[in-house]
């Protein structure tokens, strides 16, 4: 098994690429912004609870998406790797992934961390919002406590990972097929 974490704030690309990673690498993408939001349009407890911060930009309890993730990993038994999305995003989901893997004797093969500056991560959010439908792309001062919140608890996620020597940077700008040869390159050569 072979297991990836596309890291980066919000906006930085990780949804998009994730989506032609799956397809390359044959993974199970495992996004924890796509979970909340089935929760959300199921009007699920969950979901009703999610919706409250994601709409402030704040992130969701670690319980919360730990126990999603934990399911997730145990719905699919049979994968050749997952892809992890928007998730870890505190040291303590970081932590308590290490131990699902663990229980599932695997662990992660590398942390690819997408760099894009703050003002174009703003620029794409509120492009997308025009469109997504998203309640938490829409609204500046949103977007932008998303970004505050990403380098509060999230960006040291990346310290986390860079003690066992997983992480690699890659620039989030530029075309999406440069952004994922660089991408896929890390990849190969990891796996080959
Ligand atoms: P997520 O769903 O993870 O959303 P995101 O970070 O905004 O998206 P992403 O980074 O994948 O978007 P992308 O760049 O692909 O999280 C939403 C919320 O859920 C969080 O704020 C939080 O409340 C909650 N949450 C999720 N996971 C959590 C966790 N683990 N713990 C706690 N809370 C959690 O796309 C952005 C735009 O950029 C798109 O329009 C795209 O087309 C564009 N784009 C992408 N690449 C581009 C490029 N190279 N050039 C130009 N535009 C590009």
């Amino acid at each position: 098994m072979f297991n990836i974490i596309l890291f980066g704030p919000p906006g930085s690309g990780k949804g998009t690429q994730s989506e032609k990673l799956i397809a390359k690498y044959n993974l199970k993408h495992l996004s924890t912004g796509d979970l909340l939001r089935s929760e959300i349009a199921a009007s699920t407890p969950l979901g009703l609870e999610a919706k409250k911060l994601m709409d402030t930009g704040q992130l969701v309890p670690d319980e919360v998406v730990i126990g999603m993730i934990s399911s997730a990993l145990d719905a699919n038994p049979d994968v050749s790797g997952f892809l992890f999305d928007g998730f870890p995003r505190t040291t303590a989901q970081a932590e308590a992934l290490d131990k699902l893997l663990k229980l599932k004797k695997t662990e992660i093969g590398i942390v690819l961390a997408l760099e894009v500056s703050e003002e174009e991560l703003v620029k794409r959010l509120l492009n997308r919002g025009l469109t997504s439908g998203r309640s938490d792309d829409t609204n500046e001062a949103v977007v932008r406590n998303r970004i505050v919140e990403y380098k509060n608890k999230t960006s040291i996620v990346a310290d986390y990972y860079k003690k066992f020597d997983k992480v690699k940077h890659i620039k989030g700008e530029g075309t999406l097929d440069e952004i994922f040869d660089s991408l896929s390159k890390e990849i190969d050569s990891k796996i080959s």
